[in-house]
């Protein structure tokens, strides 16, 4: 019984973090707007408007302002925000020790922007870019762009 439960509540993720950029997301649709978070996008920085919301739905509204394109991270963990653990090549190891990646939108073109809703519980959360950019030998995460966000 208990099984079926966590099944379904892992489902709800998926669904929410896949219809997020198209359409409202479900779960957090029937709870309300809930908190919107703009982030700021470019090489190679993420800036979010503010940096604490309150549990429930956060849409983040991702702008890329930038000239390259970039990705758009949740990540829970108690981890600092440049001590995620990290591939071979430095860009964050997706749900490595210590972190559990939520949900991402996977690429942002220059000048364009994009929403991800999730509903979070309270804790600490970082909010990175993984673009690796193999031509120009580019990892967008150890150049700078993660950012700390805490939800109380
Ligand atoms: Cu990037």
């Amino acid at each position: 019984m208990k099984r079926a439960v966590t099944t379904i509540l892992a489902y709800q993720m998926v669904a929410c973090g896949v219809l997020a950029t198209t359409f409202s997301c479900n779960p957090c649709g029937t709870m309300g707007a809930g908190t919107t978070v703009n982030v700021t996008e470019k090489e190679f920085t993420v800036t979010p408007d503010v940096v604490t919301a309150a549990a429930g739905c956060v849409t983040f509204h991702v702008s890329n302002t930038g000239n390259d394109t970039h990705e758009f991270l949740v990540i829970k963990t108690d981890l600092a925000e440049d001590a995620l653990p990290t591939e071979s090549d430095g860009s964050y190891e997706e749900n490595g020790p210590g972190t559990e990646l939520l949900d991402e939108i996977s690429e942002i073109a220059p000048g364009a922007s994009a929403d991800l809703t999730l509903n979070l519980a309270a804790g600490k959360y970082v909010l990175i870019c993984n673009m690796v950019d193999l031509d120009e030998a580019e990892v967008h995460y150890q150049l700078g762009m993660h950012a700390a966000f805490t939800v109380q």
